[in-house]
């Protein structure tokens, strides 16, 4: 197992938009305990493959308590339900910012398993909201494209200087 680097904004490589997992093979579930391994280190509720600079359409997650629920989702297909609503969302690839997002209070899921297999769930609360937040990673996209472009450009200068002055 490898822990991987975490792609930092403004990499435009978080930009990039995932590619479709043909084949659910050996090489896929590799990279899927290795994602996870990442995100239990890191750590966070869930991380997509686009922030280790993978670009394919994978997504793990682990809201619980006890860090003992993994999910995987492959080629995921989101179908929002409920209510839209305000929640504060972090992020592993724009550490120690967090800003108010709207998301829908519960999504349906359809994906394939680490086998392969098609299966669909029905989320909400904690699950939900981090579903639709690593959905957007396979699209390039990040929750400060929410925000305004004040706050966005100021997370965006303190980031830049924060790693410069680690280099
Ligand atoms: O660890 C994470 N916490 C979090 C909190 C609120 C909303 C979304 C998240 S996801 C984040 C991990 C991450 O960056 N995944 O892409
Ligand atoms: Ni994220």
């Amino acid at each position: 197992m490898t822990i991987l680097t975490i792609l930092e904004y403004p990499d435009p490589r978080l930009r990039t938009v995932a590619k479709p997992v043909e084949q659910v093979d050996d090489n896929v579930r590799t990279l899927v305990d290795d994602l996870f391994e990442t995100m239990y280190d890191a750590p966070g509720i869930g991380l997509a493959a686009s922030q280790v600079d993978v670009h394919k359409r994978i997504i793990v997650i682990d809201v619980s308590q006890e860090r003992d629920t993994p999910h995987v989702f492959i080629n995921p297909v989101l179908e929002g339900l409920g209510e839209e609503a305000p929640v504060e969302e972090g992020c592993l690839s724009i550490p120690g910012y967090y800003e108010q997002v709207i998301r829908y209070e519960a999504v349906k899921v359809e994906a394939l398993n680490r086998s392969g297999e098609t299966f669909s769930m029905t989320a909400t609360d904690m699950l939900a909201v981090c579903i639709q937040h690593e959905c957007d990673h396979l699209e390039g996209k990040l929750f400060v494209d929410y925000i305004s472009p004040l706050k966005r450009n100021r997370i965006r200068r303190k980031l830049t200087k924060a790693k410069r002055a680690r280099a």
